[in-house]
């Protein structure tokens, strides 16, 4: 998980009482079952998209393991000419700053409480518009098309980064680097654009396929609104018996994933790691669970088509 660790997440998990833990549960299940994913629900049946059958394989593929990849220009084969440029950028700039904050200097380099091995281009509180790469790469209608698709609903595109995780020298794994279920949202999709070769060193991102809910493994530490959603690592390990899939792969792949299914990744020991990440969730989670991490900067949203006029209110 990383956005409802925004301050919200922070003050959820750590601060809030039982009793106010217990008023954000019952307003997610109230806007899941009646509220707000009916209606996203409706909108979907009533204008549901026509597939092609690239998109149809990766929507079957998480149906069945919570997880497909693929080189992003299978899917989308004009965008990357846009975002490597836009990805070096992000990665000269990134570099530039770490070698100043390693002299002692001063730096912008954004961080989030509780995961700072990760550096984000954006963190929170932005103000994105429209023409920006990374928000154009999840506003994209054959994204959008699959995430609506594969939760059965229109979707809120509820998060929007680019990370930078620098490899450390030695340690543990922390926070998402462990075992995880992202406690978001029962109906949840991310996409992760690896922006640098990733092999083992580089902390790739690794899946336990059919552990979201309502999958095979989903009785594993069930997922729960706001629910104890880290259990010890080698439990989990023992009772998955060897069924992770760790995504090791070039520069350009593309990973859409269920991670209310349990997750790692980021566990950079010798080289750094850079993926653009986008997340898909339900009107409910906007309501009760998570908060955007950015704001539409342009005044109104001319030329979008109302599902993804629906993805950014
Ligand atoms: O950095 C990774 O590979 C894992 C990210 C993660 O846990 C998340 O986005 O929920």
């Amino acid at each position: 998980m990383h956005r409802k660790r925004t301050k919200f997440a922070a003050r959820v998990h750590q601060v809030a009482s039982a009793l106010e833990k217990r008023g954000v549960v019952a307003t997610y299940e109230l806007h899941d079952r009646v509220l707000g994913n009916r209606n996203a629900r409706r909108r979907y049946s009533h204008e549901s998209p026509a597939l092609d059958d690239v998109q149809q394989g990766i929507v079957d593929r998480l149906r069945t393991d919570g997880y497909a990849t693929m080189p992003l220009t299978d899917l989308l084969p004009d965008a990357w000419k846009e975002l490597e440029p836009a990805a070096q950028r992000f990665i000269d700039e990134t570099e530039a700053e770490l070698g100043r904050e390693q002299a002692g200097g001063e730096s912008s380099l954004r961080r989030r409480e509780g995961k700072e091995f990760v550096v984000r281009k954006y963190a929170y509180d932005v103000h994105l518009g429209l023409d920006d790469p990374w928000l154009k790469l999840g506003l994209e209608k054959r994204m959008l098309d699959i995430a609506n698709t594969y939760l059965g609903m229109w979707s809120k595109l509820e998060y929007v980064d680019v990370w930078y995780t620098p490899p450390v020298e030695n340690g543990d794994r922390k926070s998402s680097q462990r075992w995880h279920r992202d406690f978001n949202d029962r109906h949840l999709l991310k996409a992760f654009l690896y922006l640098s070769d990733v092999d083992a060193d580089a902390g790739p991102f690794e899946y336990v396929p059919r552990s979201a809910p309502g999958s095979e493994l989903d009785h594993l530490w069930p997922w729960r609104p706001l629910g104890d959603n880290y259990p010890p690592e080698q439990e989990l390990d023992s009772k998955i018996s060897g069924r992770a899939v760790s995504f090791t792969a070039p520069k350009g792949t593309l990973i859409f994933c269920n991670t209310s299914g349990f997750h790692r990744g980021g566990f950079a020991i010798g080289k750094p790691r850079v993926l653009a990440t986008v997340t898909y969730s339900s009107p409910a989670s906007l309501a009760a669970l998570t908060e955007r991490n950015f704001e539409l900067a342009d005044e109104g949203a001319n030329g979008l088509d109302p599902a993804q006029r629906y993805a950014l209110t």
